[in-house]
């Protein structure tokens, strides 16, 4: 006899042992992805619906931990098994009636397991996503914590956005207001007139699609009226009442970032009883704002708002439980970029991080996210492609 430890982290083990064996290509596929290890975190339930749960992981095998109380109200339980096994609560003929109100939510976990967003529906088109995305940051202003004025001009901002597509980019994120920790608010007119004539400069140049960083309506609909496709919105829709409309009526892309109060508290709104569960249940909410404001579905990103509101402990929590953001059904994006959590794990300066920005986005990519907004194209699309050639082999 010979026994061999396979790797579970992704299908891809068990699908290559199969297909070794003889299998087809479909049902090796299938048959890897309904092993793969799922676990779920089932709050707010009753007591009726946690014996429920207890009797059923004992008649199906799969692992359920259960308790009283948990951080919220009512109790929770912890269920563990194999996919295909877990899969049967998301079905009403197949669950137990006293679960009937876990189908709906389960089966939409499984959905953005089996089926992630391939596109996202920007002004105009579509991007795939099938390769990842790189946003290369344009930051114009004097102040932001990384870069502070190194664009001094709308030229000096074109010559480096024609660097970053050389290097990679599909996406440029133009920025006219820092939004780090303490950083002073900006009026819309200065942004307005910062961010404007470079985003005009970059759609007249061709230089494909550009996105404005901005938590104001009236920015964002100059940066709109100028040309830019998609609003990079890092308060998360909290900071201006006006912006989901603006988005809306235009029809172009939206990403919401994840955050609490303003980059003057953020710092001390930086708690948490269990981060990422709390991260993707607030995205959830802010998506679904957007999306009664009519924003489409198919238009937004979200994105779980590294150094904003978090502690390095929560960021580095959080770049591990990606998987809860992903699960949301949204393609995910990252701004991992030179953030202070990766200078406390490697004890570099700012200006030396954009290696451990790499790494971070590689980590962040077999977890699932599709879009990272870098500083240093060159570096992450190396990464990028080293993670996905080990994922995804050619
Ligand atoms: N971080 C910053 C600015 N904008 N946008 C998104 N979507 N995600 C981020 O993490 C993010 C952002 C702050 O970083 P910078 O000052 O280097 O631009």
């Amino acid at each position: 006899m010979k026994v061999t430890a396979l790797a579970a982290h992704t299908p891809e083990a068990v699908r290559a042992a199969l297909a070794a064996r003889g299998w087809e290509a479909q049902p090796a596929w299938f048959a890897a992805v309904g092993i793969q290890p799922f676990v779920v975190l089932i709050e707010a339930i009753s007591e009726a619906e946690r014996e429920a749960l207890v009797h059923w992981g004992t008649k199906s095998g799969a692992d359920v931990l259960t308790g009283g109380s948990g951080l919220g109200t009512g109790g929770w339980a912890l269920v563990a098994g194999s996919t295909s096994r877990i899969a049967p609560l998301a079905r009403y003929d197949r669950a137990p009636a006293e679960l009937s109100r876990l189908a709906p939510e389960l089966g939409k976990l499984l959905a953005a397991r089996t089926e992630p967003p391939r596109s996202w529906a920007i002004r105009g088109g579509e991007l795939s996503l099938e390769r990842p995305v790189i946003i290369g940051i344009l930051n114009i202003t004097p102040d932001s914590f990384s870069d502070g004025g190194q664009l001094p001009s709308a030229d000096a901002a074109l010559a480096h956005a024609e660097r970053l597509t050389a290097d990679g980019c599909r996406l440029l994120d133009v920025g006219g207001e820092s939004t780090r920790p303490g950083a002073t608010p900006v009026p819309a007119e200065e942004e307005i007139a910062r961010v404007v004539p470079v985003i005009s400069g970059l759609v007249k140049r061709g230089f494909g699609a550009v996105s404005v960083d901005t938590r104001k309506a009236n920015v964002a609909r100059a940066a709109l009226d100028a040309g830019a496709a998609i609003v990079n919105d890092v308060s998360g829709l909290q900071f201006d009442p006006a912006l989901a409309a603006v988005v809306a009526r235009a029809e172009v892309g939206l990403i919401l970032m994840h955050t609490r109060g303003t980059p003057a508290t953020m710092d001390d709104l930086a708690k948490y009883g269990h981060v990422a569960p709390e991260v993707a249940a607030e995205l959830a909410t802010t998506a679904d704002k957007a999306e009664r404001a009519g924003i489409a579905r198919e238009r937004i990103v979200v994105d779980p708002g590294f150094g904003f509101a978090k502690t390095a402990a929560q960021n580095f929590r959080l770049l591990d439980e990606l998987a809860t953001i992903v699960a949301l059904g949204y393609p995910v994006a990252v701004g991992l970029s030179r953030k202070r959590f990766l200078g406390a794990a490697t004890g570099r300066p700012v200006a030396e991080r954009d290696r451990a920005t790499a790494v971070a986005c590689a980590l962040a990519a077999e977890r699932g996210a599709r879009l990272f907004r870098v500083h240093d194209v060159a570096l992450t699309r190396e990464a990028l492609a080293l993670a996905g050639a080990t994922t995804n082999p050619p």
